[in-house]
């Protein structure tokens, strides 16, 4: 049964209420396996990047199993790179012969991960590369593998420009109901000086009006980003968590170990409970977040991301009801902690451990039962001020309208 359209604000609150999900980076890169951005970080040539697409043959390929660890994770939405800027196509598209179709593979990518995300219960988001290192008409920018090496002959951005706008129309035309679209991203195709030129000219290269227009007429519903260089419906810190809430839609994006593709040699996993405070910190701001995952050519998760992935599913398992639905309080949390909060329950994250006492400046009175999450044992709410009560005088009292927590000294 194919999904019907929603108002925008129905999925604007599902989005809200999904907090978690999973970004997949793949493409020919994750054969060479050191970065979505090889092909211009070592200026390959078109011929010396052809061989990952001639051995692009990912037999261990299970969208099922990856749908799967998604949502052991937690994870209630995917945003899949159907293209990124090395212009590989990860569906049979009628506009080039840059695609999954013409690899060893020989078939579609695009929609039996579709399938299997949707079969598991998870919304459905598209990647799509502004930005096309393959494409003849694309202008060779500051940003381009062949920046230098070559000039740009008679590059024509309209004519790359209508194969974008083509391709962003079977992707969503071909695929049923997708929720997010990804477009990344814009910035000048000018140069000057051997520089980018900065200041928004992109949006004319790929005519970012009419293309947000075509989405949202093709795509009634769905929520688009930020990167167009116009106005989108959420916007995405990339690798940093915003120290204050942007005060609008968000989504922060964040790699397991630094690069979006896989990376074979690269050993800087984030560990588990760094990524937990991560998720806990977006959504007491009032945010999501995107955890990528590269997988690897032979079209599986690497162990050290299904290790990663698993224990953050444990966390999720026991405390899922502090981040689904739930967003930020009125309150101010303590230092070193986070409030998040859904409704009457208020729920208090703590990013250092242990403490004795914990005490949350204006709750006195307010908090009738506290307990904790994992194991819903019951956490003393202590009437008197610790402090004076164990004879420190020399410290401050607490200021009046303070809850003081008494917590357990340890915690496995
Ligand atoms: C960036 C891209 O250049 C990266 O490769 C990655 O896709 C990230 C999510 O967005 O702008």
């Amino acid at each position: 049964m194919p999904l019907s359209h929603r108002t925008f604000e129905a999925r604007l609150a599902e989005f809200r209420e999904q907090r978690f999900g999973l970004f997949i980076h793949w493409g020919l890169y994750a054969l060479a396996a050191r970065h979505e951005w090889v092909k211009q970080r070592e200026r390959l040539t078109d011929a010396a990047y052809q061989p990952y697409f001639d051995h692009f043959d990912p037999d261990l390929f299970d969208p099922g199993a990856w749908a799967e660890t998604a949502a052991a994770a937690g994870m209630r939405y995917m945003v899949l790179t159907t293209k990124h800027h090395d212009g590989f196509c990860l569906w049979d598209s009628a506009l080039t012969g840059y695609s999954v179709a013409h690899t060893p593979y020989k078939k579609d990518l695009v929609g039996p991960i579709v399938d299997a995300f949707r079969a598991r219960g998870l919304g459905v988001g598209f990647y799509h590369s502004l930005i096309d290192w393959h494409h003849p008409d694309f202008p060779i920018d500051g940003l381009h593998p062949q920046f230098g090496s070559e000039e740009a002959p008679d590059r024509d951005i309209a004519k790359y420009r209508q194969y974008l706008h083509g391709q962003v129309e079977e992707l969503l035309t071909r695929y049923g109901r997708i929720d997010t679209m990804w477009l990344d991203f814009s910035y000048s195709t000018r140069r000057r000086g051997g520089r980018l030129t900065p200041g928004g000219k992109g949006a004319a290269d790929w005519d970012s009006p009419a293309l947000l227009e075509l989405v949202r007429r093709l795509q009634p519903g769905i929520l688009v980003n930020d990167r167009l260089e116009i106005p989108g419906d959420f916007v995405t810190p990339e690798q940093f968590q915003p120290p204050q809430p942007p005060g609008e839609v968000w989504e922060a994006c964040q790699t397991l170990d630094g690069s979006w593709g896989y990376d074979r040699d690269n050993h800087d996993g984030k560990p588990v409970d760094l990524l937990v405070r991560m998720l806990v910190d977006t959504v007491s701001k009032d945010g999501n977040l995107l955890l990528n995952v590269g997988p690897n050519g032979r079209g599986a998760f690497d162990p050290r991301a299904l290790e990663t992935l698993r224990g953050i599913g444990e966390w999720m398992r026991l405390h899922g009801r502090s981040i689904y639905g739930a967003g930020p309080s009125t309150f101010t949390a303590p230092p070193d902690c986070r409030y998040t909060q859904k409704g009457d329950r208020l729920y208090l994250h703590l990013f250092a451990w242990p403490y004795r006492h914990v005490h949350l400046p204006g709750l006195a009175g307010r908090a009738r039962y506290a307990q904790l999450l994992d194991d819903a044992s019951e956490i003393r709410v202590v009437t008197a001020d610790p402090a004076v009560d164990s004879g420190n005088t020399r410290l401050p009292p607490l200021p009046p309208g303070t809850l003081t927590l008494r917590l357990p000294v340890r915690r496995p």
